[in-house]
């Protein structure tokens, strides 16, 4: 019998699409460093009747009736937030992590203050100020950046914030490979009456695990998703530190009507059940095990691909996560890797890097990173031998050009993706990936 035999009888179109998915999501290496696979029961949970209910408001202070049970849920999800992370408070609302960050803002400023944040193209993310986020538009925001070594330049966030006494610093980064300084940060935002706020996202599970320094005795504020390295369902967490209790006593009670009824309607309730349920697993031994592999695994690859001649921003990593840079190839070099990996089975994301020289859309870099793959069992001789997959493919294309003119270059790209259709080199990658994935069954058992 099929896992979805309803979806299947009612609506085969999304079925095909939700099989295929599966099949690629199998025959694939995920290398997309903020993608994971759940587990069973965190999938089971978000696909629930839970999806039914709606409960404004908080556990035993809701707008709807019949709220008995997911106030014993969404209770499980807090406390559980609180023990791992150690923290007084948490929200599991949040619908994901942008309207996590949105709710800090608004929170803590007012429109028109001065925010900092690290720069996209040195590895921020957009909620962090960029100029096309609301964040960015909303309030005045001052970026720092990554020095030459591709580490965050404390000493540049020292003097921006003295010269701009922002009200709030976002600490935390999607293309960051190297530890986060916390504890610098919190000098800075003391000394000029900043709230730090500490965006975990990316590392929240290497952070529960112990495996990378938590920022909680250092930040006013954390958020963080809970479908990175934390395995969890699609969404996000904001939690106040008992530092941020004691700058505003009033803090956590202000997150909360920001979220709801500041910014959200009705909480995902299934969501917050395998919120629950990721937490759990975080706090077991096999978790810190599974987290220590992912670095283990990120550091084998990263030497693996340095051995190949490959450069990496600030030469290697301390996380999850790498960032390939393809400059001594060429500018604009990511989108012809990525297309050319994707052709192989290997998904990764194009990426600007620090001094980005080209665009964020045709970017010099690619981001990839080893928690979906540490999931799925792979240790380091399989980054090893991916390594050598990845420089394979990336020699392959390095020498394309992206034409200066728009319209010559999709009509360029579109031919670039045909031929990659019938390359020997990549087709021989890809049955190599079909093998390895075929060693590391995912979801066994389940039929689509
Ligand atoms: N889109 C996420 C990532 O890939 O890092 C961040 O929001």
């Amino acid at each position: 019998m099929s896992d979805m035999e309803h979806v299947r009888n009612e609506d085969p179109e999304v079925f095909k699409a939700m099989e295929a998915e599966l099949t690629r999501q199998r025959d694939g290496l995920e290398m997309i460093p903020s993608e994971n696979f759940t587990s069973m029961a965190v999938l089971e949970a978000s696909g629930s009747v839970l999806t039914n209910k709606y409960s404004e408001g908080y556990p035993k202070k809701r707008y709807y009736g019949g709220n008995e049970f997911i106030d014993e849920i969404e209770t499980l999800a807090i406390e559980r937030a609180k023990k791992l992370f150690k923290v007084p408070y948490a929200n599991v609302q949040p619908y994901s992590g942008s309207p996590a960050n949105m709710a800090v803002y608004l929170a803590v400023c007012k429109p028109g203050d001065t925010i900092m944040g690290l720069n996209l193209s040195d590895g921020g993310h957009l909620t962090h100020g960029w100029k096309t986020s609301e964040t960015g538009q909303l309030f005045k925001s001052v970026p720092y950046h990554v020095d030459k070594q591709g580490l965050i330049d404390v000493e540049e966030v020292r003097k921006l914030a003295m010269e701009n006494k922002p009200k709030l610093i976002w600490i935390g980064a999607t293309a960051y490979t190297m530890s986060l300084p916390f504890a610098e940060f919190a000098k800075i935002a003391d000394e000029v009456g900043a709230y730090l706020a500490a965006d975990i996202s990316h590392i929240a599970g290497l952070v529960a695990a112990g495996v990378h320094e938590s920022p909680v005795n250092h930040v006013h504020i954390v958020t963080s998703t809970t479908h990175k390295t934390l395995r969890g369902p699609r969404g996000a967490i904001i939690m106040v530190t008992d530092k941020g209790i004691a700058k505003d006593p009033l803090l956590a009670e202000k997150i909360d009507k920001t979220i709801f009824p500041g910014l959200q309607g009705g909480p995902h309730d299934h969501t917050t059940a395998g919120i629950a349920i990721a937490l759990l697993e975080a706090s077991k031994p096999e978790f810190k095990e599974y987290c220590t592999q992912i670095v283990k695994n990120s550091k084998a690859l990263a030497q693996a691909l340095s051995a190949e001649g490959i450069k990496l921003v600030s030469n290697g990593t301390e996380n999850h996560m790498l960032l390939i840079d393809l400059t001594p190839f060429g500018k604009g070099k990511g989108v012809f890797v990525q297309e050319a990996l994707d052709a192989a089975g290997i998904t990764t994301n194009k990426n600007t890097i620090p001094n980005e020289p080209s665009s964020p859309f045709y970017p010099s870099g690619i981001r990839l990173g080893t928690p979906a793959l540490t999931t799925r069992g792979m240790k380091e001789e399989e980054m090893k031998a991916i390594a050598k997959m990845l420089s394979t493919v990336i020699k392959e294309v390095k020498d394309r050009e992206l034409p200066e003119d728009k319209e010559e270059r999709t009509a360029y790209l579109a031919k670039f993706r045909q031929e990659l259709l019938s390359n020997k080199k990549v087709e021989e990658i890809r049955k190599e990936v079909r093998a390895m994935c075929a060693k590391f069954p995912l979801y066994e058992g389940m039929e689509l």
